[in-house]
């Protein structure tokens, strides 16, 4: 394994001098330790994230960027058009989830994981794939220094376990929600809402507390919870719908609040989870930390927007959005809580199965509760 220290060791001696992206927990180590020494930039979005390195790179920075490989489609638009367009030899590490075997990880990283190298192939990008020593590493990093001389994006390639971890440290973050508790009062006012969880540690955790059939769990598509819940609420204008985001996510497809905005259905409450970092991941810092949601919901159109800093102030604005027509934009204040890993929605059966099902009781109108949640 090439440790973490070590990486980025090797990008100073390459003189990358920038770096931007979205975490994965591959690329976690090399993540915190060039936070720690302000040489990279957390991108609310892939395609955001080479955007930055390509400004940096175009300035005169030799610059890079580290994201997940789920996040390939996010970044392809500018990776075409501006880096291609423009010859900005910008270097990508990208982490290879899904692969080699895609039965051995989960399933929403299958398509992606059998299809990176070959998406790669198609636009052009020659690539390496690191095998966890450190000469696969300087050997793509001599690659890379080539396709720099040629103007030329290169691809370092980052399969499970080839780069190491590094210390956590988890901010001290002051009195902040639980987020089991907070996900349990949600789940408590559901009644017969529909609801629409986000990637990662969100759904995990309601369908570890409140599994039912009218929970739709999002396993990948990050960022795109509220447009899932706005095209149900629209489509279904007599039922209540709940969307559970998290801060990392809402940020990711921003765009999507001013969509809510602009068709308003009375019946959608937008739900954010704001731990200020990327919990499912590994805790990384994450980009929403100067948004002010309350004003950001109501400057996009939500009829009402509150920001909630602990448990009783969610129970009353979960009241007022079930009492009062939306849409609503509830904010809450959650706390990192690294110990806690909720279990996997797979844990429940296939994706397929549990869509199925989520279908099958928005068309039937009926909810069966497996669970209840304790408040
Ligand atoms: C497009 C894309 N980029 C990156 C990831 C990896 N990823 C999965 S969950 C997650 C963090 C989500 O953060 P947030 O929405 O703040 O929720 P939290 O994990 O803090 O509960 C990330 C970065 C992904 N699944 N898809």
């Amino acid at each position: 394994m090439i440790s973490a220290s070590h990486f980025c060791t090797e990008l100073s001696r390459n003189d990358v001098g920038f770096t931007a992206g979205v975490p994965c927990s591959f690329l976690g180590g090399p993540m915190q330790l060039l936070s720690e020494r302000g040489d990279y930039v957390a991108a609310a979005n892939e395609g955001t994230a080479l955007a930055l390195a390509a400004g940096a790179e175009i300035a005169g920075t030799r610059s890079a960027v580290l994201i997940q490989n789920s996040g390939l489609g996010n970044l392809i638009n500018p990776l075409t058009s501006l880096v291609l367009t423009y010859e900005l030899p910008i270097l990508l590490f990208i982490s290879l989830r899904g692969w080699p075997d895609a039965a051995k990880d989960e399933p929403q990283h299958a398509v992606m994981g059998s299809t990176t190298h070959g998406i790669l192939d198609v636009l052009g990008v020659s690539h390496h794939t690191l095998d966890g020593t450190e000469q696969s590493l300087r050997l793509a990093l001599s690659l890379a220094a080539d396709a720099h001389s040629r103007r030329r994006p290169y691809a370092v390639l980052v399969p499970k376990g080839s780069v190491g971890p590094a210390p956590r440290s988890t901010p001290s973050q002051g009195r902040r929600v639980d987020r089991k508790k907070a996900v349990a009062a949600i789940a408590a006012r559901a009644s017969d809402s529909i609801m629409v969880a986000t990637t990662g540690f969100i759904s995990r955790e309601l369908a570890g507390l409140a599994d039912r059939d009218l929970n739709f769990y999002m396993a990948g598509s990050m960022g795109h919870a509220s447009a899932i819940g706005l095209g149900i609420a629209l489509t279904h204008p007599d039922r209540r719908v709940i969307v559970l985001d998290g801060d990392g996510a809402a940020v990711m497809h921003l765009g999507a609040a001013a969509t809510v905005g602009d068709r308003a259905p009375a019946n959608l409450t937008h739900v954010i989870l704001d731990n200020d970092g990327y919990e499912s991941t590994g805790g990384q810092t994450g980009t929403s930390g100067a948004v002010d949601w309350a004003m950001l919901g109501i400057g996009t159109g939500y009829r009402s927007a509150t920001l909630c800093l602990d448990l009783p102030s969610l129970q009353t604005a979960l009241r007022r959005a079930t009492d009062f027509p939306g849409p609503h934009l509830i904010a809450v204040k959650t706390a990192l809580a690294p110990e806690e890993v909720p279990p996997r929605v797979t844990a429940l059966g296939g994706l397929v199965e549990i869509g199925g099902r989520f279908s099958r009781a928005v068309s039937s109108g009926s909810s069966s509760f497996a669970k209840r949640p304790e408040v």
